[in-house]
């Protein structure tokens, strides 16, 4: 961590509470999807890879169970709670709701847990499909277990927080807690589902991703919320329409055992049959971009930046056309970076708002860089810094806990 951001956890930490004797640093990275959207909670395969911007929380263990948390952003000022079973959550969009989420689902499987006194600080832009949020319930989730001197498997406390980030109102996957726990330094994962398992590739070393913020942010704990769950629900209608059709109802309930079943051209083909309009266009996502995971991560194992920057840019259409999920700044985003010469290009996360994530070789980067600051945000009005809308993405490792 830049030692900048510490010295302002330590500042906030001093501004609230005791001393910072036996403190520890938790960091827990955001993390970018190179392809594989809106297809996690439907039990298909994805392709992330961790950022080097994390979640920090630096904390205090207390001999009783409450939870204080502070951010070192004034927006999001303190909070205190008690672990246990059952935690009234504060009112919707509230962020002291993430750690709720992460303190009640550990109590829930522990029973009686320590409490700990903790500053938050961020360098994840939030609600832009970096995964802030899962950052936040991962780091105090680890906070919750360290202090307690529990010891959890990665994937395993990834599950757990699958279903404990739903507290907070969204069904989501499961890939954003999975990557930020068991992300491998300088490679993406293609993460699998039912049973959760990471795979590791290397990124060939003269790949680039940049990610570029829309500017428009993609809330969570809006009508983002509801169009997301409602894209959980059509998947899940279009899925049993398709199995009903074809006469598998009685063996097949989820899209991996349906797509084991016949090749996507030939499934889409016979849910044309089945469905039409906005059902049809989510199923033929679904199966096509789990089609483009495989072969995404084919083409990363073979160095094909051509073939994966096409898949980045088909996915991204998909997610257009089909899906329902971008918007003009996404989609001017993906046309700026194109016509400077990337391999590709693509909304990433959840979309309606958020980021795109841009693959270019290392000698193309600046060109692409240049041509997004001038086209895209020279024109527009926006809080921070250039670097914090707009970088290239180093492929970090999963969350950590160290003695300060
Ligand atoms: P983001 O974009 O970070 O909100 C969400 C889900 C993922 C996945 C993507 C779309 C949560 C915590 N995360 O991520 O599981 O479904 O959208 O691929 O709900």
């Amino acid at each position: 961590m830049e030692s900048p951001h510490l010295e302002q956890l330590e500042h906030t930490f001093a501004q609230h509470y005791r001393t910072l004797r036996g403190a520890y640093l938790v960091r827990a990275p955001g993390r970018v999807n190179l392809i594989g959207d809106h297809v996690d909670y439907s039990g298909l395969s994805v392709l992330p890879m961790a950022l080097q911007r994390h979640v920090a929380i630096l904390y205090c263990e207390r001999h009783d169970s409450t939870v204080r948390v502070v951010s070192t952003d004034p927006n999001y000022t303190l909070r205190s709670f008690d672990l246990g079973p059952s935690i009234e959550p504060y009112p919707e969009g509230d962020w002291g709701n993430y750690a709720k989420a992460a303190g009640q689902a550990l109590a829930q499987r522990c029973g009686e847990l320590r409490g700990f006194d903790a500053a938050v600080h961020s360098d994840i832009p939030v609600a832009a499909g970096l995964s802030s949020s899962s950052a936040l319930v991962v780091a105090a989730a680890l906070a919750v277990l360290h202090a307690n001197d529990i010891e959890m498997e990665k994937l395993l406390l990834a599950e757990l927080l699958t279903e404990a980030e739903h507290y907070v109102g969204t069904r989501g996957g499961g890939m954003d807690q999975a990557i930020c726990l068991a992300a491998r330094r300088g490679s993406a994962s293609r993460i699998d589902f039912n049973p959760l398992r990471l795979t590791a590739h290397p990124i060939p070393p003269d790949w680039g991703f940049i990610v570029a913020f829309s500017l428009v942010r993609a809330e969570k704990s809006a009508t983002g919320r509801e169009t997301y769950n409602l894209r959980t629900r059509e998947c899940r209608d279009a899925l049993q329409r398709v199995t009903a059709a074809l006469q598998l109802a009685d063996r097949i309930d989820s899209y991996p055992a349906l797509m084991a079943e016949l090749p996507p051209a030939d499934l889409v083909s016979r849910a044309e049959e089945a469905l039409e309009g906005t059902l049809l266009r989510r199923f033929r996502h679904v199966v096509s971009e789990a089609d483009r995971v495989h072969r995404a991560e084919r083409a990363l194992i073979d160095y094909d930046l051509k073939g994966f920057g096409r898949l980045m840019t088909e996915s991204h259409e998909s997610l257009r056309d089909d899906f329902a999920v971008s918007c003009p700044e996404l989609d001017e985003l993906v046309e700026i970076t194109l016509r400077a010469g990337a391999a590709g290009a693509r909304l990433t996360g959840a979309g309606l708002g958020g980021c795109v994530v841009t693959l270019v070789t290392e000698r193309r980067a600046n060109k692409v860089l240049k041509a997004l600051a001038k086209r895209f945000y020279a024109s527009r009005e926006f809080e921070g810094r250039l670097e914090d809308q707009l970088f290239l993405a180093e492929p970090s490792a999963g969350a950590s806990v160290a003695a300060l």
